[in-house]
């Protein structure tokens, strides 16, 4: 029974399937310091279900086992360095090159279950997906469930395939056979994803403050990104990814099976001024599937004016930033005005 459903995971495009109990035992006090440190930053939903996210049977009662997958999401070509050395281009985080993940995995999973169930005929059996949305502690569970360890960059890796996966869960009721909890962390004595951090937001290892996080400020944050990690953004517009690409461990990493994560959207090394000069129904069209389209055409551009900010001095840079002044809101504006003093302090 449990070798057919990893098999028909496998077919559903998974790389791994393992099963876990629901207990999260330590994760809860890492969790409780994390949030008392304020260092969810503006996510409400972080603090909205606080510390049930360490109990899955607070999420969905009589939970008594957590099915975990994984799926690896980095295109054939990542070219980490040509971009981030490469200040006229920007920096999409490989995970976002095309289809957004959550739709596409959680569709996957509610698949699973049906096969599951067609495999375990149980009128009370009940299954719920979640991928990334907030109520569920996902990378823990999948420790426990032997997908791998959490490296000091916060990160799960797998010693066969490093860290650019997704992963997301299936809640059950009922009570399959167990996987062994993977034990042992292989970091040893290296710091590389620490180091390499541009605005030093792993405090300490396991343990980032988002609000530090380009990821977060990129992604999750509507606000005015604060002046200290403005420089440091580089030409990171979309995420971040050098925790990751520095990691040993992605020596390892598997390219995406899953047609929908390979990059054919122009995202992999996208030139600055013609993202730049897309208007919001632009954005709409060609972000139309993404995950890019969550932040909205306003913090885009807010992250686009910071990366053209620090590119070198460039007439054709300061007559696009000045061309968007007239009609940019608040947020924007301020973000323009500041590329506009980097771009002539770097004449
Ligand atoms: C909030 C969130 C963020 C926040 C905060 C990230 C963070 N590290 O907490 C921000 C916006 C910054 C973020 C960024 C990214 N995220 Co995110 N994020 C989440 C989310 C929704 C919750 C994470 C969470 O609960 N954080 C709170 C902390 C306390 O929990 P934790 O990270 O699980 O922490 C564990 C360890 O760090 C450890 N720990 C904590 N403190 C201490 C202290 C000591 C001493 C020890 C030993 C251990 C320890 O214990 C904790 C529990 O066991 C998850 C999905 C989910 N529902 O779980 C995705 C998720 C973690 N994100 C994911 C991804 C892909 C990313 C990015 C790579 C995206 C990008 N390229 O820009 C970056 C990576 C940044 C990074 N280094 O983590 C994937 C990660 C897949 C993987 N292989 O791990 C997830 C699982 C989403 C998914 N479904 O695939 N993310
Ligand atoms: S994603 Fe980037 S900013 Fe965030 S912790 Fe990793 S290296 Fe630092
Ligand atoms: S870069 Fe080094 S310390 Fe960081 S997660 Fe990878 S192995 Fe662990």
């Amino acid at each position: 029974m449990l070798e057919s459903i990893k098999q028909y995971a496998r077919e559903l495009g998974f790389a791994q399937l393992g099963i876990s109990d629901p207990h999260l035992g330590e994760a809860r006090e890492h969790l409780k310091n994390w949030l008392e440190a304020g260092y969810q930053g503006e996510m409400k939903y972080m603090s909205r279900y606080g510390l049930d996210r360490a109990d899955p049977t607070k999420i969905v009662p009589d939970t008594r086992r957590v099915i975990v997958v994984r799926m690896d999401y980095l295109p054939a070509d990542p070219a980490f360095y040509e971009v981030l050395q490469n200040p006229k281009l920007g920096l999409i985080s490989r995970y976002a090159q095309n289809r957004d993940y959550h739709k596409l995995i959680r569709k996957r999973l509610q698949k699973l279950a049906d096969f599951i169930l067609s495999c375990h005929p149980d009128q009370h059996a009940q299954f719920r997906p979640f991928v990334d949305s907030g109520p569920i502690m996902e990378r823990p569970l999948a420790v426990k469930a032997g997908l791998g360890w959490i490296g000091k960059n916060t990160l799960l890796i797998n010693p066969k395939a490093g860290s650019f996966f997704f992963l997301g869960t299936l809640l059950t009721n009922l009570e399959l056979p167990l996987d062994e909890p993977f034990a042992k962390s292989h970091c040893g004595r290296c710091t590389a994803c620490i180091d390499i951090c541009p605005t030093q937001a792993i405090i300490a290892p396991h343990v980032l403050d988002s609000r530090r996080c380009i990821s977060y400020l990129t992604i999750e944050f509507r606000g005015i990104i604060p002046l200290e990690f403005r420089k440091a953004i580089g030409n990171r517009i979309y995420g971040c990814d050098d925790c990751q690409f520095i990691c040993p461990w992605n020596k390892f990493a598997q390219t995406a099976t899953e047609i929908g994560f390979h990059s054919h959207r122009g995202f992999l090394k996208p030139n600055l001024l013609d993202l730049f000069a897309w208007t919001e129904k632009d954005f709409l069209h060609f972000t139309e599937g993404s995950p890019i389209r969550r932040i909205g055409h306003d913090c885009w551009l807010r992250n686009i004016a910071i990366a053209l900010g620090n590119a070198p001095h460039s007439p054709q840079i300061i007559q696009a930033l000045q061309g968007k002044l007239k009609d940019a809101s608040d947020l924007v504006k301020v973000h323009l005005l500041w590329a506009l003093d980097a771009q002539k302090e770097a004449n």
